[in-house]
């Protein structure tokens, strides 16, 4: 299957990306691999390594950003955590979640 990129970076005029909550986890989920529908760290380090980096790397450096979202410590970000997530990418990585 092609992974087309589907989601559109725009960026404000305070220099901060935005997408809506639906993009951003459209976006996420391309990296659920497996589709059991989790994210777990290897797809995540997957996702970078296919990335590049960027600000998603910024997500997951130390595990920041998993730690952050995983509430129930399993190791996976599940559905109901990817909002978890999005607060994160909110507020530490310049990101405006547009909800609409
Ligand atoms: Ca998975
Ligand atoms: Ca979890």
């Amino acid at each position: 299957m092609a992974l087309k990129n589907t989601y559109r970076r725009n960026v404000a005029s305070d220099g901060k990306l935005e997408m809506s909550l639906q993009e951003f986890k459209k976006w996420i989920k391309r990296f659920d691999l497996d589709k059991d529908g989790k994210i777990s760290k290897e797809e995540l380090r997957e996702a970078i390594r296919a990335n590049g980096g960027g600000w998603f790397s910024r997500i997951i450096k130390g595990g920041r950003g998993i730690k952050a979202a995983d509430a129930n410590g399993d190791g996976y970000i599940d559905e109901n955590e990817f909002n978890n997530l999005v607060e994160f990418a909110q507020r530490n990585l310049g990101i405006r979640i547009l909800s609409y």
